[in-house]
């Protein structure tokens, strides 16, 4: 008997400052994202579209910063939990974005290593962007993923949301599974 497990999680996180609910299915599902910020909302729907993972994050929080950041903690969590031991994934995956003016080029490695690399200068948009390069890195940390993203343009809303794009991509093909061993020489993946 062939027994598919779903790659699926929870996160509850509550503090003081922020209440956030995220629920992520990587292996496909409905998107519903309301987090109070919209442009926020957009980028995390378009993660969603491009990657393909079935996606639900509700958060409210005191303050921008504040619901950023936790939401990135949240979502790096629950994904962290739903790869489990990545038995199977194709681990790598990248993708090159253009949006008009915009060119955004990604690499994922899902290596359990939580690292975020870069490189471009973008004006703030629907959000700052410290808090834009500071969700990704939160996320990446949280996530255990290596994440190298690049972008250039001049419409900083062009360059954000392709950057979301080509990350979404990435990962979904990062996330796919392909075979049945864990990709690595090491034969684990932390
Ligand atoms: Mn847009």
């Amino acid at each position: 008997m062939i027994m598919k497990v779903r790659r699926k999680a929870i996160v509850r996180r509550k503090t003081g400052e922020v209440d956030i609910t995220v629920v992520v299915d990587l292996d496909g599902g409905s998107c519903d994202v309301n987090t109070g910020i919209p442009f926020f909302d957009h980028m995390l729907k378009t993660f969603a579209n491009y990657s393909s993972v079935g996606m639900k994050v509700h958060a409210r929080g005191d303050d921008v910063h504040h619901t950023i950041e936790d939401t990135a903690i949240a979502m790096g969590e629950a994904i962290r939990r739903a790869l489990g031991d990545k038995r199977g994934i194709a681990r790598f995956g990248d993708a090159i974005v253009p949006m008009d003016d915009a060119l955004a080029v990604c690499a994922v490695d899902v290596s359990g290593r939580g690292y975020f690399e870069f490189e471009g200068k973008v004006e703030d948009s629907g959000i700052k962007f410290e808090d834009f390069v500071h969700f990704f890195d939160t996320l990446c940390r949280n996530a255990g993923l290596n994440v190298h993203v690049s972008v250039k343009g001049f419409n900083s809303h062009h360059m954000m949301e392709a950057c979301f794009k080509s990350f979404g991509l990435a990962f979904g093909k990062a996330i796919k599974i392909v075979g049945k061993s864990v990709r690595s020489l090491k034969g684990q993946l932390d």
